[in-house]
C-alpha cells in the first residue's frame, strides 16, 4: 500500500516536472514596440497591459514593452508587426492616414473635440478600423485617446498671420497640412525627439497635447501652450494576425480581457491627465489659456477646408464613419 502510495507519488512528481519543463518549452516572450516614452500614459498603460498578460497566461506568452521607439521607431511599427518582426506593438493610428485617409478621422479639425465625442466617433469608426487592418494582416486590440490638441509657440500669438514662416513640427499628414495652410513650414518629428528637435531649432511650434508638451519638459524651449481643442488623436494596439491565430482560445480571452482593461483605464488616465499636465506647463513657466476668439474664428475656417478635403480623401468609407457618428449626436 505504502509502496503503492510512494510509487504514485513519484510519478505526479514526475508529471509535475515534465509540465514545468513542457511549459518553459512553449513559453513565448513577445517584444512590443512602442513610439513614446515610458513615462507617457500610453506607455504605462501598455505596460500595465503586457503584466496582465504575462500573469494571465502564468508566463506562457511574457510580452516585454520597449518604449521611446527603442526598438523600432514610431515610423516602422506597423509595418514591423505586419511582417512579423514584432508580434504585437502600439501606433498612431492617424499616423497612417497617407496610406488610406481613413486612418486620420481622429484628426479632423472640430469634428470631435471632446473625450466623449472622441469615444462616440471611435465607436462608429471601429468596425472599418478592424476591417483595414484585418486586410493588412492586423488585429486590432485596443485603442486610447490623447487629450485634446492644442498649439504650442515660442511667442505670443493672437492671429494666423502671427505663425508665417514659423517652422512646425508635425505627427501626421492632419498636422503637415494645418502648417500649411497656417503659413508655416511643417517637419515631421517622432515625440520622442522634440526635447531636442525645440532645443536645437530645428522646430519651434507645435500641435499636440498638453501631456506631450509635459512629458517632453517642452517648457525648456517654449513659452505658450492655446488651448484649442481640435481634436484627439487615438494610439492603438495591433497584433500580427498569424500571431494572434496560433494562440488558444485560453490566451485569447486573457488577451482581449486584459486590452478591454487597458483601453478602459487608458481612457481614464487620458482624461486625468488633461488637467494634471496642463498644470504642470503652468508649473514649468508656460503661459497656458483659451486661444482668442479672433484666433478661433481663423482656426476653424482652416478646420472646415481640412475636413472637405479628409471627405474627400476618405471616399464612401469615410462618409460612412461620419454618417454613423453625426447618427449618435
Ligand atoms: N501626442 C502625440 C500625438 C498626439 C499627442 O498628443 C505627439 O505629439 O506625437
Amino acid at each position: 500500500m505504502k509502496a503503492s502510495i510512494a510509487k504514485h507519488t513519484a510519478t505526479l512528481m514526475i508529471s509535475a516536472a515534465l509540465a514545468v519543463t513542457a511549459g518553459a518549452a512553449f513559453a513565448e516572450k513577445w517584444d512590443m514596440p512602442l513610439a513614446y516614452s515610458a513615462t507617457n500614459f500610453h506607455s504605462a498603460t501598455a505596460a500595465a497591459f503586457a503584466q496582465c498578460i504575462t500573469t494571465g497566461t502564468g508566463g506562457e506568452i511574457e510580452v516585454v514593452t520597449h518604449p521611446s521607439g527603442s526598438l523600432f521607431k514610431g515610423a516602422d511599427i506597423k509595418r514591423a508587426i505586419q511582417t512579423g518582426q514584432a508580434p504585437i506593438g502600439e501606433r498612431l493610428l492617424s499616423g497612417h492616414q497617407n496610406e488610406n485617409a481613413v486612418f486620420g478621422v481622429d484628426s479632423v479639425p472640430f469634428l470631435a473635440t471632446s473625450f466623449e465625442d472622441a469615444g462616440k466617433l471611435w465607436k462608429a469608426a471601429k468596425p472599418t478600423m478592424e476591417k483595414i487592418l484585418d486586410e493588412q494582416n492586423l488585429v486590432l486590440l485596443y485603442s486610447v485617446p490623447w487629450p485634446p490638441q492644442g498649439l504650442y509657440f515660442k511667442q505670443e500669438v493672437t492671429a494666423v498671420a502671427d505663425m508665417e514662416g514659423i517652422k512646425f513640427r508635425s505627427y501626421n499628414n492632419a498636422t503637415a497640412r494645418l502648417a500649411e495652410l497656417t503659413g508655416m513650414l511643417p517637419v515631421q518629428i517622432e515625440a520622442a525627439e522634440i526635447s531636442q528637435a525645440f532645443a536645437t531649432g530645428v522646430a519651434d511650434a507645435m500641435v499636440s497635447s498638453g501631456s506631450t508638451g509635459y512629458d517632453r519638459k517642452v517648457w525648456e524651449s517654449l513659452t505658450h501652450f492655446y488651448e484649442v481643442d481640435a481634436w484627439l488623436p487615438r494610439n492603438y494596439v495591433m497584433i500580427n494576425k498569424d500571431v494572434w491565430n496560433g494562440v488558444d482560445e485560453a490566451q485569447k480571452n486573457i488577451i482581449k480581457g486584459c486590452a478591454e482593461l487597458a483601453e478602459y483605464a487608458g481612457t481614464w488616465r487620458a482624461v486625468e491627465y488633461t488637467q494634471f499636465t496642463l498644470n504642470g506647463l503652468r508649473a514649468g513657466g508656460m503661459t497656458v489659456g483659451p486661444a482668442g476668439e479672433a484666433l478661433q474664428a481663423e482656426l476653424k475656417e482652416i478646420g472646415a477646408i481640412m475636413a472637405a478635403e479628409w471627405l474627400e480623401n476618405a471616399g464612401d468609407d469615410g462618409k460612412a464613419i461620419i454618417d454613423a457618428y453625426n447618427s449618435m449626436q
